[in-house]
């Protein structure tokens, strides 16, 4: 049975832009599993696969359904063993808790700001409206107050991911000689920014600006198969 990607998707369903759906992608052709991908906006979200408050990504795997990309990162090493390892055993599974939180308490936010208004752009009518109300709660300020809050930039985007660019110097990806489920978490949330800026934002000619080319022409290319948001 095939295995299915519920993923967050702007007006244009093509535009598939979820940094934590991007992990999942990278992490399904990194295992060699065809799957389809099923575009969700921001409305169906909480109802995927008829649910109640679900988040995506959400996949489904014949008769088991998986919410967050690092529960289901886990299901895959442990469903396909055989396949090319995601975590390089216990170890990598507790460094990646690291990078998880890393990427999320200090790349997100500046990329959150950058973006914000690109996806509020982007998105069909009623979902502008769930996506308006729902961050405006949750920051307690506009859209486009929040995003002018801290000015957030290139350059900012630069010093956040200075631990990368350092350690990038000794090791061709985070995972050390070959890339891991580490080296997606981190992709994913450079995607985010790519799908809406037309391009990564990385310092030009930097080792983490090579390091993101390497990891999007993994596995045929993967992470190149996207469409700009328009
Ligand atoms: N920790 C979760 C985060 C999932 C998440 O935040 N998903 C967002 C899309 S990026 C979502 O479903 N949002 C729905 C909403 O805001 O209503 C993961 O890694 O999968």
């Amino acid at each position: 049975m095939t295995i299915r990607l519920y993923e967050l998707c702007s007006a244009d369903e093509k535009t598939v832009f979820s940094p934590h759906c991007w992990k999942v992608r990278m992490a399904l052709a990194h295992k060699g599993l065809a799957f389809e991908s099923v575009p969700v906006p921001f409305t169906k979200v909480a109802s995927v696969e008829d649910g109640e408050g679900r988040r995506v990504p959400v996949l489904r795997d014949g008769d088991r359904l998986i919410e967050d990309s690092h529960n289901i990162a886990l299901y895959l090493e442990e469903k396909y063993p055989h396949a090319p390892s995601l975590f390089d055993g216990e170890g990598g599974k507790a460094l990646t808790r690291f990078v998880i939180d890393w990427s999320q308490t200090q790349v997100h936010p500046v990329i959150n700001r950058l973006v914000l208004m690109q996806i509020h752009n982007s998105l069909a009518p009623e979902d502008k409206h769930y996506f308006r109300r729902s961050r405006e709660k949750r920051f307690n300020m506009t859209l486009e107050e929040f995003s002018a809050s801290r000015g957030a930039s290139a350059t900012e985007l630069h010093n956040a991911l200075e631990p990368l660019e350092s350690m990038l110097s000794s090791q061709p990806f985070i995972g050390g000689s070959s890339p891991l489920f580490a080296d997606y978490v981190v992709f994913g949330a450079i995607q985010w920014c790519r799908v809406f800026k037309g391009q990564s934002l990385m310092k030009k000619d930097s080792q983490a600006a090579s390091w993101f080319e390497r990891v999007a022409a993994l596995h045929g290319g993967a992470g190149n198969k996207l469409q700009f948001a328009a």
